[in-house]
């Protein structure tokens, strides 16, 4: 090569794998990777923080994976979670596979060893065929051999992860790829910007009327909206929809506040008797999974008595458990402008001796629940508890609850009423536990509201490391966590006499509130539904971290919370209890 030839090599401009991976994501409007580091991605995390991207490192990769995962269903944009090899890999699946059962849009990017020493099982550190694994268990997998190709990886990965139902995608970036490097200028020109990632999906004209045709046809109508239709972010279209039909509706766990619950067509409070006297069901984002009993059964009344409206985006999801008479195939918003541009003027509302019973029946079960609420008990049982809490998310209503446990859980969805949309996330379609401090950071993260975390405190167990995490970012976290001692309840005893303790019980008044104070944010222990309410209200106005340890009578929770019929032994057990 000649003296010149060889100064215009050097004076070419360069880039590499790492910047190519960086560029490729900010161009997609992608500024937020949540991980944990090490070989082989520890540049990669340094080198996208020292791009502006932000990098938030967590404690366990399940938790970043959780928290990409909820920042896709906030976002309706692929959050990003980023791990080394196989260890981190499979730590970072779950959360890919909870992802993909939840339709929320995700990528995991593992680096990975290189394929000639995988291929032939030569042992390399972590070494996995990390592609053939994450197949399986999500929407799509990718992997990138060349530098030149990470701007369509990326492309690829990212209208996977959004595009129709929403799902996780694995993208595979072995090591070598990092340090490629090619000519900057070829290397801008090799990205490419995603246009239109989830475009419309309009629904067929014949579709949208014979959907109303049925509706229109219906004596005892309900509307059950779920996490699809909150996440579709269509809330105008669907509060425009329900209030022109004056449809009672129901809305699913992570659908709540998509229309306040205390909206007057709100049949939260009437669900059983919503579910097993509508004559027909007009789902909208929501599966007819175990959530509602696969749509038939005694919860749904005398077999045959309903016809089933569905809105998906997702073809397949009709006649999934039981026929759906009328599919409206294509995504909510189109969906349900669709419907209201095909409603005449004259459209009837439903008929009111239907809103009357439903209505008295919701009333009856309020005034029930009410005085549960008020009581001023020590130690507290889950609903006095929670009646504080229900009393400050009326009062801030921009907060964002993150609920996951059992009896917490269950009880604390059906206390908390809420407001506004996307406000309620929690353990979603698999009853995941552990998934509380990873959505509560990318909550505090992506939206900047305070965060409300009510945690069981086995739940709280399963990711509780992340508290360190919280205070080292010191994002406005207000961890609640319900102590009763156990898994369920924390009176059972070893059924052997035994030493051991029982398999559910916890180490008896434990002090989580210490856990944080660790870390330097503030820890509370209290004992009464007063106490609750102001050390929450004292932690949320200082938008600061803090951890509230709630002590729960350990003998108020019930087995599976409110799931025990799908526990064999704990139904019986109750039944026994009752008699
Ligand atoms: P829930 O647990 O609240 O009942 P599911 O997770 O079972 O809700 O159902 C969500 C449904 O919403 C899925 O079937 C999914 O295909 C659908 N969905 C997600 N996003 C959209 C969208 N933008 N438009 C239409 N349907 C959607
Ligand atoms: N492991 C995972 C990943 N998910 C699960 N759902 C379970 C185990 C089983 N499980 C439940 O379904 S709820 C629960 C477990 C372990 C914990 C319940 O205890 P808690 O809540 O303290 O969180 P309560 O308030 O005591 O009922
Ligand atoms: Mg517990």
């Amino acid at each position: 090569m000649s003296t010149t030839a060889q100064n215009m090599e050097t004076e070419r401009e360069l880039t590499d794998g790492f910047h190519l991976v960086i560029d490729a994501l900010k161009l997609n409007g992608i500024e937020t990777v949540y991980g944990v580091p090490g070989i082989p991605v520890t540049d990669l995390g340094r080198k996208a923080q020292a791009a502006g991207m932000r990098v938030i490192s967590f404690r366990h990769e399940q938790n970043a994976g959780n928290a990409a995962a909820i920042a896709g269903f906030l976002n309706r944009r692929p959050g990003i979670c980023l791990t080394v090899s196989a260890p981190g890999f499979l730590n970072g699946l779950t959360a890919l596979a909870n992802a993909t059962t939840n339709c929320f849009p995700m990528i995991l990017i593992s680096g990975s060893s290189e394929r000639e020493v995988v291929d032939l099982q030569q042992g390399d550190y972590e070494e996995m065929d990390q592609l053939a694994i994450a197949k399986p268990l999500c929407k799509a997998a990718f992997r990138v051999l060349h530098a030149q190709d990470i701007g369509i990886g990326v492309a690829r990965a990212i209208r996977a992860a959004v595009s129709g139902r929403p799902g996780g995608v694995y993208l595979d970036l072995p090591a070598k790829l990092f340090s490629q490097v090619m000519d900057a200028e070829a290397g801008a020109k090799s990205l490419v910007k995603v246009i239109d990632p989830a475009p419309a999906q309009i629904p067929a004209p014949a579709a949208v009327k014979r959907a109303l045709a049925v509706l229109k046809g219906a004596k005892r109508p309900l509307i059950i909206l779920g996490k699809g239709a909150a996440y579709a972010q269509a809330d105008d279209q669907i509060r425009a929809f329900v209030e022109k039909t004056g449809i009672p509706f129901l809305q699913m766990s992570m659908a709540k506040g998509l229309l306040p619950d205390t909206h007057p067509q709100s049949a939260g409070a009437a669900r059983s008797t919503v579910l097993k006297d509508s004559d027909v069901v007009m789902l909208i984002g929501a599966r007819l999974n175990w959530l509602l009993s696969h749509g038939k059964g005694k919860t749904w009344g005398e077999p045959g008595s309903k016809k089933f409206i569905q809105v998906d985006i997702e073809p397949r999801e009709m006649d999934s458990n039981v026929g759906i008479v009328a599919p409206v195939v294509g995504d909510i918003g189109s969906c349900v402008s669709a419907l209201l541009d095909n409603m005449d003027a004259g459209w009837p509302t439903a008929p009111s001796e239907w809103v009357n019973a439903v209505n008295a029946k919701r009333e009856e079960n309020v005034a029930k629940m009410a005085s549960r609420l008020m009581k001023n008990s020590s130690p507290m049982d889950f609903h006095s508890a929670l009646g504080a809490l229900r009393t400050i998310i009326k009062e801030r209503p921009d907060a964002i609850l993150v609920n996951e446990g059992a009896n917490t859980l269950d009880l604390a969805r059906g206390v908390i009423d809420m407001y506004q949309p996307r406000k309620r996330l929690d353990v979603g379609t698999w009853g995941v536990m552990g998934v509380g401090m990873g959505f509560a950071v990318a909550a505090a993260v992506e939206t900047g509201k305070p965060v409300l975390a009510v945690e069981g405190d086995s739940a709280f167990g399963f990711c509780g490391m992340e508290v360190e995490t919280i205070c080292r970012y010191n994002l406005p976290v207000c961890i609640v966590v319900f102590n009763n001692n156990g898994i369920y309840r924390g009176t059972d005893v070893n059924p052997s006499g035994g030493s051991d303790p029982a398999t559910t019980a916890f180490v008896r008044d434990a002090r989580y509130d210490k856990l944080v104070e660790a870390f330097g944010g503030a820890g509370f222990h209290v004992t009464t539904p007063d106490e609750l309410s102001r050390a929450v209200n004292k932690a949320m106005d200082s938008g600061r971290p803090a951890l509230i340890n709630a002590v729960i009578d350990p003998a108020a929770g019930s087995e599976s919370g409110n799931i025990s019929k799908l526990n064999p032994q704990s139904a019986l057990k109750k039944k026994q209890e009752r008699n």
